[in-house]
């Protein structure tokens, strides 16, 4: 085994590669221009306090969100790192309301790319930790010709790879291409990503839950009747559990892959879908925290086997250790009522 301090991500994308003999090597360059990607997005995301490039555009993203100059940044970076390798047919982005060709004067590829280029952004002015999310599958449609939507509405199972960056105290990329998760630190130095986190493991069962908790009175009752119970005192069950909510995906789910937690955004009498994207956040999440050995539920099924009908389609999720995701699922399917708004006093 190789000194850890210097295996860098390209290396490590390399090795694994030689893993598997019929790789053509074109996963391996899609990650390492994903990887060139997030070094620049990070740069950008260290100055936005000391460059003028916090606030809003004025413009709204499709979900009508108001944008913010960063999040374009990185929608852009994403794109312009990733149009000319000759290994992609078709992209996708949360700031995109549609799928995203590959330029005609580059090659196209087998694989596919569905990205989240800043997830969190309503937290940048804070200095809050924010992150990108990626997701890679294998094209559906005939190789040679432009990527469609077909090919980007695949089950999350189908995955070939997916990862996130979280730009924090460090920035951090977290990959899985089916072996496990890996964490690399960014060296801010030589600007190289090194391996910290081999092989994560997160717990089987936690003592920390994060969700937002000012949407109580929207919720499922099995979901309230949940978290109550995660507030009661039991020392058997190591209850009461912590609350420790950021409100940015990335760093919520980054946190608990670590330390152990189910995060939650859950449907609720106003949202019935939920809020997170099931192609953009719920899918790759999913995938990195199934090969650490946890569980993604929607509340009932597994977020990878939901068939999407639409790329920018929500979905309530359940993610994190895998005991405390099977007893949210278990107290919400006691409860037969659908979702009610609780009536005012
Ligand atoms: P944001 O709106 O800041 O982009 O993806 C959306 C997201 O952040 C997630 O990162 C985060 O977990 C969630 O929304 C927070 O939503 P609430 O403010 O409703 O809790």
């Amino acid at each position: 085994m190789p000194n850890l301090r210097f295996m860098t991500l390209a290396r490590h994308i390399i090795e694994g590669e030689r893993m598997h003999p019929e790789a053509t090597g074109e996963l391996s360059a899609l990650l390492s221009d994903l990887s060139l990607a997030a070094k620049v997005i990070s740069l950008e995301v260290n100055k936005a306090g000391l460059v003028d490039i916090l606030g809003f555009t004025g413009d709204n993203n499709i979900h009508g969100e108001q944008v913010k100059k960063l999040d374009m940044f990185a929608h852009d970076m994403m794109f312009r790192a990733m149009d000319h390798g000759g290994h992609l047919c078709v992209m996708g982005s949360e700031e995109e309301e549609d799928i995203i060709h590959i330029p005609p004067k580059f090659k196209i590829g087998k694989y596919v790319l569905l990205f989240d280029p800043l997830d969190g952004s309503s937290n940048i002015d804070a200095n809050i930790s924010i992150g990108t999310i990626f997701s890679i599958y294998k094209r559906v449609t005939p190789e040679d010709t432009p990527g469609t939507l077909e090919d980007c509405l695949q089950q999350g199972l189908k995955q070939v790879a997916a990862g996130y960056v979280i730009y924090g105290s460090s920035t951090i990329f977290v990959y899985t291409a089916g072996h496990g998760a890996h964490g690399f630190t960014l060296d801010p130095s030589f600007g190289e990503f090194l391996l910290s986190h081999e092989n994560i493991k997160t717990p089987k069962k936690s003592k920390l839950y994060s969700i937002n908790e000012g949407n109580y009175l929207y919720w499922h009752p099995g979901l309230k009747k949940y978290i109550k119970y995660l507030q009661e005192e039991d020392k058997a069950t190591e209850r009461p559990y912590s609350s420790r909510y950021i409100g940015s995906m990335v760093a919520d789910i980054h946190r608990n892959l670590l330390y152990g937690g189910i995060f939650m955004y859950p449907a609720d009498s106003r949202h019935h879908k939920g809020k997170l994207r099931l192609m953009y956040e719920c899918n790759p999440m999913a995938f990195i925290v199934e090969a650490a050995g946890g569980r993604a539920s929607d509340g009932k099924t597994r977020i990878l086997e939901l068939q999407p009908k639409e790329l920018h389609e929500r979905t309530p999720i359940f993610i994190g250790s895998e005991e405390d995701v099977k007893k949210v699922e278990e107290f919400m399917a006691k409860e037969k009522s659908e979702i009610t708004i609780e009536s005012k006093k």
